[in-house]
């Protein structure tokens, strides 16, 4: 769905009002959740809403939410899924057998166990790159790449590739470009803005925010792609449930909030860990000491509440992350929540060992979701674990 409607407006005043209109019927001033697997017909084919006539085909609640979200990504459309491995294996299933995709080598492990385990079985191809040197992905292209997929900054080391420049690159090679924008949000950074075509994440995390739902969603800005994933997501079954989007659409209200904090907590954080002898290494864009700083600064706005930190061993990371108070130790992250975790044992646990120790996932690496609760709780949380203060 899509909201031309808001475009004028600021980011924050588009979180509250892009594509949320009162409810005909009543004014309801809240899009109400439609429940309902099917719409009646009073002849046939010809339903009483226009084009509501199957519940995985149309709702009204799945619609405010995809038009929300076109609108805050800077798109035309935006198309939700059951959760964010669905929106992303939707835009590889464009593909067919034969072609290929260039891929940054450190995303989620769930993203690349799909691709490895289920979407190279249908005959598409993967080459994995350090997309941190465009040059590596330009390398990588061949005339049957058809897709390349970044995510930035990474999950869990905190890459980061410059979207603008191997957007071009894509193009150049006949390819179309997708960000996994998931960790950043689009408060942050707005992927579609910078040449991408698709910008994807899982919702189930800062857009959403409140870690009480499973979710994805992409936008692209072409309506002609946007037909094409609306006709794959109607084909294929991999639909929201309304609860889910009226949930997720309640959550993006305070994105703007919410993630001014987690910048403003993360950034803190990231500063108290790397000043701390127990800590050998952070991973954060927004430190100075980050080697892509610079880059960070140019294509995002903030750096979000997530950081990676290194103490060295595993006894250290479950010394560390079994006993925090405050930061729970979960997988997930981007709700209001701290939480805390090993990526070599949780998230990234089916990405093979080898594999995770080139791209420095140790099993020393500790992942912290910083939340939006008081700093000054945060840091004593983490003073009493590190320093046994
Ligand atoms: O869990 P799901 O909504 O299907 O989203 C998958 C996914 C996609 N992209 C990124 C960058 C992600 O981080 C995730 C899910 N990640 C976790 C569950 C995690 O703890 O890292």
């Amino acid at each position: 769905m899509s909201d031309q409607g808001s475009r004028h407006l600021r980011f924050g005043t588009r979180t509250i009002h892009a594509g949320v209109k009162p409810e005909p019927v009543t004014g309801a001033i809240m899009t109400p959740i439609f429940q309902t697997s099917t719409y009646v017909q009073p002849a046939v084919g010809e339903p009483l809403g226009g084009s509501y006539d199957y519940g995985r085909t149309a709702n009204p609640t799945r619609e405010a939410l995809e038009a929300n979200v076109a609108s805050l990504e800077s798109g035309t459309h935006a198309v939700a899924f059951a959760s964010g491995l669905a929106a992303i294996e939707a835009i590889v299933k464009r593909l067919s057998a034969g072609d290929h995709v260039v891929s940054e080598e450190n995303t989620y492990g769930g993203t690349t166990r799909m691709f490895n385990k289920v979407l190279s079985r249908l005959g598409i191809e993967f080459t994995y790159v350090d997309s941190r040197e465009p040059g590596a992905v330009e390398a990588a292209m061949r005339p049957n790449t058809r897709l390349v997929h970044l995510e930035t900054p990474t999950n869990p080391m905190m890459r980061v590739a410059d979207i603008a420049a191997i957007a071009e690159i894509a193009h150049a090679g006949g390819a179309l470009l997708s960000v996994d924008n998931t960790f950043a949000s689009p408060y942050n950074q707005r992927p579609l803005e910078m040449g991408a075509d698709f910008t994807v994440h899982s919702s189930t995390k800062y857009i959403n925010g409140h870690s009480d739902v499973i979710g994805g969603v992409l936008a692209v800005k072409d309506p002609e792609l946007a037909e094409e994933i609306y006709f794959l997501r109607k084909s294929t079954g991999a639909v929201p449930g309304p609860m889910d989007c009226f949930l997720t659409l309640r959550g993006i209200k305070t994105l703007h909030v919410r993630m001014r904090q987690h910048n403003e907590n993360g950034l803190a954080v990231a500063r108290y860990l790397e000043a701390h002898p127990a800590v050998d290494r952070v991973f954060y864009p927004g430190l100075e000491s980050h080697p892509q700083h610079e880059l960070a600064s140019r294509q995002m706005t903030g750096y979000t509440g997530m950081v990676s930190v290194d103490v060295g061993s595993l006894a250290r990371a479950k010394a560390f992350t079994e006993h925090t108070r405050i930061f729970k130790l979960a997988e997930s992250l981007g709700g209001v929540e701290s939480l805390i975790s090993v990526p070599a044992l949780m998230t990234h646990g089916s990405v093979p060992a080898d594999r995770r120790a080139a791209m420095g996932i140790t099993d020393g690496l500790v992942r912290l979701s910083v939340g939006i609760e008081d700093e000054a709780d945060l840091l004593e949380d983490l003073e009493r674990v590190l320093s046994g203060g």
